[in-house]
């Protein structure tokens, strides 16, 4: 795994760290008897989804945090220790009861938008709430780079603006126990060159839209191209078994692959069985086994309108080092004909491992015209905006 540090953001985050656990730890000692709580970023992440939307709601409340000089904190994330290190204790509920008559305001709130705000306000404007709350399941980092009081410096910090790569590979280290899981299996199965594919076609939102499985296999043979007498490893991922296993099968019964070994890899999880509370497919534990390999592939292709792939391109040092994509299969209508039209593209590739922002084009549509020009100088707006649903 690559060696590849942010250094400046990376020792912001041991100050952030150490100045956290100081204030909390004299906030709680009764000896002191601290009357003033500090002032706080409060993420309410998207429970009910699944870790493609509470993963950048996250990353992005710790964002707001830093640039606002608070203190960070996670509301109803229980099981958050069951998978993740703790370097600092950001579980609300440990000091909300100091907090009870002071004054709030939604910094971020996916259902208002609030995008002026988060776009070019000042945060010193909200700087007399002693809590800002932040609800959101889309990476609304996007706009905060582009802010004018924020960009140079979220720039210095962080000078390619992988916002989320930086900040994940902080906040959400894993436990020892998937590590050595993810490590076994890479060692055991990943060879010179790694695909990682993530199939998702159980999204119901996708409405009647469907992205046929020849499509990654097609894709495959793309990236393929070039590539000759190498051990190549093609990592599946998928919400459905019968996908993946069609996938596999396709894939072991090409001929097409010059003169490269080819082996077909998966964790033998069983997606038919789902989560109680949010009926997603697998467990949350596959779930971020599957998710943290595919970020480990030198090359990913993913699932139009599934934050699960755009998650895992991110969250690695892999983001950093990959040379191409992530690609993004496009989905096409249940029906023979929508193949011919050619005014659609069935792949595009990305050209950063920021994960997208789904309302992007909301923002654009709707705001007012100095919010959508300071947007537009996110120097990847353009990616942004296709992860916009599509029309039908
Ligand atoms: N293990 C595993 N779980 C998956 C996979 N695809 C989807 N899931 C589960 O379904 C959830 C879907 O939520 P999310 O991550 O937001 O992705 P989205 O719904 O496709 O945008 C994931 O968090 C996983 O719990 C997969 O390839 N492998
Ligand atoms: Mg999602």
């Amino acid at each position: 795994m690559k060696e590849f540090k942010y250094l400046e953001f990376d020792a912001l985050y041991d100050n952030y760290v150490k100045k956290h656990n100081q204030i909390i730890s004299d906030l709680l000692n009764p000896k002191l008897k601290k009357k003033n709580p500090p002032k706080v970023v409060v993420v309410k992440p998207d429970m009910v989804t699944g870790y493609g939307n509470r993963f950048p709601g996250i990353v992005c409340g710790f964002l707001y945090a830093i640039i606002s000089d608070r203190l960070f904190f996670i509301e109803g994330y229980k099981n958050f220790e069951d998978f993740f290190l703790l370097d600092f204790d950001h579980n609300w509920n440990s000091i909300k009861n100091f907090y009870n008559k002071n004054s709030s305001k939604y910094l971020h709130n996916i259902r208002n938008n609030d995008f002026p705000l988060i776009t070019k306000g000042n945060l010193k404007d909200v700087d007399s709430f002693d809590i800002l709350y932040v609800r959101t399941w889309d990476y609304v980092c996007a706009p905060i780079i582009s802010n004018p009081h924020y960009k140079d410096w979220i720039g210095r910090i962080i000078p390619d603006y992988r916002v989320f790569t930086a900040i994940s590979l902080r906040l959400f280290r894993l436990k020892l126990t998937y590590v050595d899981q993810i490590k076994n299996f890479i060692d055991n199965n990943f060879g010179d060159h790694n695909i990682g594919i993530h199939i998702r076609s159980k999204k119901t939102s996708l409405y009647r839209m469907v992205i046929p499985v020849e499509h990654y296999f097609q894709v495959v043979k793309t990236l393929l191209v070039g590539i000759k007498g190498k051990t190549i490893s093609i990592f599946i991922a998928s919400d459905t078994n019968d996908d993946r296993d069609k996938l596999a099968k396709l894939l072991k019964s090409s001929n097409h692959f010059n003169n490269n070994t080819i082996n077909v890899v998966y964790v033998e999880n069983d997606m038919n069985i789902h989560n109680p509370v949010n009926f997603n497919p697998g467990t949350e534990a596959n779930a971020i086994v599957d998710m943290k390999i595919l970020s480990f592939c030198d090359d990913l292709v993913i699932t139009y309108g599934s934050s699960f792939g755009f998650i895992a391109a991110g969250w690695s040092y892999n983001a950093v080092s990959r040379q191409r994509g992530p690609y993004i299969l496009m989905p096409i209508r249940n029906s023979s004909v929508d193949l011919l039209i050619t005014d659609k593209v069935y792949v595009w590739g990305a050209t950063t491992s920021e994960p997208c922002m789904y309302s992007s084009r909301t923002l654009i549509e709707k705001e007012d015209k100095e919010t959508v020009a300071i947007f537009k100088t996110n120097p990847f707006w353009l990616y942004h905006i296709q992860c916009h649903w599509p029309s039908i």
